[in-house]
């Protein structure tokens, strides 16, 4: 019933807050549809860093939301990514997603520290399955500079396993998705990227790189500093247990990625 209901809800994550959306009647026609505002009594009051300027192509992208069981209570819960800003990107960054545990019916708890999903860089997008097929959903984090792969422990708590599994990536990383493309029955991992663009070699506001049809922003395409062409996808091959490149399509080995 809760699941139900969750799924008839809408989270709109915009650039200063985020917020929940419960559809009053589930059944109205489309041309009728309403929503109430839940945040304030859905727990849902911390809002994730974002970046409050948009002049460079990594400050303008949208970021993702996965609504999915962490905890296998049958309540499902939400996981946000986050923004940083680029003074803070270069010190580190900050964490790439939030975690919204539901602890009651459509009720949210902040979960992301003590869940162990405190890996720093600028959040983007987020995948989620049971890589290792040990029954706990597992979270892929695409990012600016590098990605973050989250084993899943059991109640919510996640450890990092990137660098074992070797999907750091790298560049501009935005889309992610698990599928099994040959059917061996372990998880295969793609990652899409978008373009060259050197976060420590900005174009300046009035350059070349910098104008977009007018807009004051930096310019795909430009040469010189600012973004360029767009990237390949990251391809990665599995081997004992990690994943490893193979035309495109990472691989995993499932439980033995754990050892
Ligand atoms: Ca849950
Ligand atoms: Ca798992």
């Amino acid at each position: 019933m809760v699941r139900c209901l969750i799924i008839a809800c809408i989270l709109a994550v915009t650039g200063s807050s985020q917020s929940l959306f419960a559809q009053k009647n589930p059944t109205t026609t489309a041309g009728n549809l309403h929503f109430r505002d839940l945040s304030k009594n859905a727990g849902l009051l911390t809002t994730p860093p974002t970046s409050d300027k948009k002049q460079y192509l990594v400050e303008t992208m949208g970021g993702g939301v996965a609504l999915f069981d962490c905890d296998n209570d049958g309540k499902l819960d939400i996981l946000v990514t986050g923004d940083s800003t680029i003074e803070r990107y270069k010190v580190g960054g900050d964490p790439m997603v939030y975690l919204y545990h539901q602890d009651r019916d459509l009720h949210f708890t902040d979960l992301t520290k003590s869940a162990g999903l405190t890996t720093r860089g600028w959040g983007m997008g987020v995948a989620v399955a049971d890589y290792d097929n040990d029954g706990l959903p597992d979270i892929y984090v695409t990012g600016y500079g590098h990605n973050a792969l989250y084993h899943n422990l059991g109640g919510c708590k996640f450890e990092d396993a990137t660098e074992r599994a070797h999907v750091v990536g790298g560049g501009f990383s935005v889309g992610a998705a698990w599928a099994d493309y040959d059917r061996d029955g372990h998880l295969d991992l793609f990652v899409s990227r978008y373009v060259h663009s050197d976060i420590h070699n900005l174009p300046s506001p009035g350059s070349r790189s910098f104008n977009y049809k007018g807009l004051p922003i930096e310019v795909p395409g430009a040469e010189g500093l600012g973004a360029r062409g767009l990237l390949p996808a990251d391809p990665w091959k599995t081997s004992s247990g990690a994943f490893r490149r193979r035309s495109c399509i990472s691989t995993s080995r499932g439980r033995s990625s754990r050892r």
